[in-house]
C-alpha cells in the first residue's frame, strides 16, 4: 500500500487497483481559438499546468498504474449533443462551428486532440465523453470494473467543471478519489480554491487532495 500525505487526512491506495484519470487536457480548452476561449475564458491559466500533468503521468507510468485520458467530444453529426448544451450562453463560436483548429469540440478535429505534452502513450485508455462527467454515456465504469479498480487519481481541466463532476460521479459509485492539486486548473482561480475546499470538507465528503510531489513521494518516484 502507498500512503499520501493528503488533505484532509492520509490517502491510502494500492497501485494495481488504482487508475490515474487525466481529464480533457485538450487543445479545445488549453489553446487559443478553441471551445474554452470561445466561451470567453483566458486559456493561458490552463496551459501553465501542462508540465506538471506530464510529470504526474510519468510518475504514474513508472509505477505501472492504469492510465486513462478523457476528451470532451461530440460526434460530427452532433447526434449526441443535447440542444440545451448547444444553445447555452452566448459564445463567439458554438459546438460544431468551424474554427482555426477545426470544428469546435468535435471528435477527430485538431482542436479536440490532447495537447502534445500530455499525449496518451500506446496502451493507455482514451475515453470520449459527451458530458462534463466521464461516467455519463461512456464505458468508463465498465473499464474500471473489469480491471478491479477501486481508487482514482484525478488531474486535468477544468477543476470545478469536468474534474469535479467526474469526481462526484466516482464518489457515488464507491471510488476513493484523490485530486492532484497542482495538476488541475480552472479559468477562475477562486473556483479552483472553492472546489478544493468542497471536495475535502466534512471529512473528505467527495475525496482527498494532494500535490504531485506528495504523490511521487508516496510512490518513491
Ligand atoms: N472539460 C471541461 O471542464 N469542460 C468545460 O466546459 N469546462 C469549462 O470550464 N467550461
Amino acid at each position: 500500500m502507498a500512503k499520501v500525505h493528503a488533505k484532509p487526512f492520509d490517502y491510502e491506495f494500492a497501485v494495481p487497483t488504482t487508475a490515474l484519470i487525466v481529464i480533457d487536457m485538450q487543445r479545445d480548452f488549453i489553446e487559443p481559438g478553441g471551445f474554452g476561449e470561445t466561451l470567453g475564458n483566458n486559456v493561458k491559466l490552463l496551459a501553465a499546468i501542462v508540465p506538471t500533468v506530464k510529470r504526474l503521468l510519468d510518475t504514474c507510468r513508472k509505477a505501472g498504474m492504469t492510465i486513462i485520458h478523457t476528451r470532451e467530444a461530440h460526434r460530427p453529426d452532433l447526434s449526441d449533443l443535447p440542444p440545451a448544451k448547444l444553445k447555452r450562453g452566448n459564445p463567439k463560436l458554438r459546438i460544431g462551428d468551424p474554427s482555426a483548429m477545426g470544428r469546435i469540440l468535435i471528435a477527430g478535429e485538431p482542436g479536440n486532440d490532447i495537447v502534445a505534452g500530455c499525449a496518451p502513450l500506446p496502451g493507455e485508455i482514451v475515453i470520449d465523453k459527451p458530458g462534463k462527467g466521464a461516467f455519463y454515456a461512456t464505458a468508463l465504469g465498465d473499464i474500471l470494473r473489469l480491471r478491479g479498480i477501486t481508487h482514482l487519481l484525478f488531474a486535468g481541466v477544468t477543476t470545478e467543471v469536468c474534474v469535479q463532476t467526474t469526481m462526484r460521479e466516482a464518489n457515488d459509485r464507491g471510488y476513493d478519489s484523490l485530486l492532484i492539486e497542482d495538476a488541475t486548473e480552472s479559468y477562475f482561480p477562486e473556483f479552483k480554491r472553492a472546489a478544493m475546499d468542497m471536495i475535502r470538507a466534512q471529512g473528505a465528503i467527495v475525496g482527498w487532495t494532494a500535490t504531485c510531489d506528495q504523490l511521487a513521494a508516496a510512490l518513491h518516484k
